[in-house]
């Protein structure tokens, strides 16, 4: 088995890092349920996100996204980042937003028309800007474009156009920073979307450089989709920049990472810890992209948290070595009962202990309840526009 100082101090090197959209109002296209202290600006959403890292030692980054966390100024980021230390955060991965304005009905970067393109690209250079003031090194984009009807546009144009544009932004990028191409199999867009799977996005990827590289959003995929496949062929390439988690039943659920399929997630991270993945030099973002429609947005988001942490820390406790020896011999059962063991494994008491060795609650939801925080944001976020994504 596993040397278990070994795997404890492997969930030491774990960040993840929560999207600031998981702290604001959101809902589906029928209704979104305002919640009582919901953060009402950028800040707000970070003193929140604090809370989760407070609470789980794991989460001391937080993920924008522009135009929701838009700030004003010419110093506004700089400021918005030395806000986030001094609450014991930083910012992280800069989400672009080219979907959300009406000159993007036929889509953003891929647009037939190029003024409508150009704007788009405009868009994720501000990003880049964005990143140089508050220091992200990830530029992450999704698109929502795609057609409707079959015959709208052209295809093969389309991609051209996908290139070109991806390609000014890539340009602009510094030394330092990545450009991190998300795909998603449909929705806004029925009939075709622009970047539907890992195969476009890496394709597009290997043509920009290295420092293009495939997000994975756990949701955004076909039912039965084999994702853990995917991710161990995007390791293995050097292409995976990063993870959206979240979990589905149906289509885009965005609901809590692990809720629906804790085994499909333990199987993901089993192909993470296998092919370097964990390793900090391999540069995989672990983000979390949720939204909280029903629950209580900062316990969901410390349970997502601890649902990641759990399903690492049994990929880790896989024994490799047995493993190798049983698939080495073709012994099918044995094989799959290796991994089946680690599954098994109830990791939550060595979880609890290693909270304890870091000065933690070993329950971060019963901490996060016991501080306060939820009964005082409620009694002093009175007023002012709640923050959300609009629906
Ligand atoms: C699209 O469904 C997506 O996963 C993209 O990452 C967006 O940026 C995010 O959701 C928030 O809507
Ligand atoms: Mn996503």
């Amino acid at each position: 088995m596993p040397d278990i100082a070994a795997v404890k101090a492997a969930l030491a090197d774990q960040r993840i890092e929560t999207p600031s959209w998981g702290y604001g109002n959101s809902g589906t296209r029928f209704k979104v349920f305002a919640q009582a202290g919901v953060p009402r600006t950028p800040q707000e959403k970070l003193e929140d996100a604090a809370k989760v890292h407070e609470f789980t030692g794991i989460a001391p980054k937080v993920a924008l996204h522009i135009p929701w966390d838009k700030v004003d100024g010419s110093d506004g980021y700089t400021k918005l980042s030395a806000y986030a230390k001094e609450r014991g955060v930083e910012l992280g991965t800069i989400n672009s937003n080219t979907f959300q304005d009406d000159d993007y009905k036929l889509g953003s970067v891929c647009h037939p028309d190029p003024v409508v393109r150009r704007k788009a690209v405009e868009h994720l250079l501000e990003c880049v800007d964005i990143m140089d003031a508050t220091g992200s090194k990830d530029l992450k984009i999704w698109l929502a474009d795609g057609t409707n009807y079959p015959g709208q546009d052209d295809i093969v144009a389309r991609q051209d156009r996908l290139a070109e544009s991806l390609a000014t932004v890539y340009e602009r990028l510094g030394d330092d920073q990545r450009l991190l191409l998300e795909y998603k199999f449909f929705e806004p867009a029925f009939y075709t979307t622009d970047v539907p799977d890992w195969g476009t996005s890496y394709v597009q990827c290997l043509k920009l450089g290295e420092r293009a590289q495939v997000v994975v959003d756990t949701g955004h995929h076909a039912p039965g989709t084999n994702i853990e496949f995917i991710v161990a062929l995007l390791l293995r390439e050097k292409k995976l920049g990063g993870f959206d988690f979240n979990s589905r039943f149906y289509a885009d659920d965005d609901l809590m990472v692990g809720a629906a399929d804790p085994f499909q997630l333990f199987r993901i991270l089993h192909e993470v810890a296998g092919n370097g993945g964990f390793d900090p030099a391999t540069n995989v973002a672990f983000m979390l992209d949720q939204c909280h429609n029903i629950e209580a947005k900062i316990p969901a988001v410390i349970r997502s948290v601890m649902n990641v942490q759990e399903a690492t820390a049994k990929a880790l406790l896989v024994d490799r070595e047995a493993l190798a020896a049983a698939q080495a011999v073709g012994d099918v059962l044995t094989a799959n009962a290796v991994l089946m063991d680690a599954y098994n494994t109830d990791v939550r008491p060595l979880l609890a202990e290693w909270r304890e060795e870091r000065g933690l609650n070993p329950d971060p939801v019963a901490g996060y309840k016991a501080s306060g925080w939820q009964e005082r944001i409620v009694a002093e976020r009175v007023g002012g526009e709640q923050a959300g994504w609009g629906a």
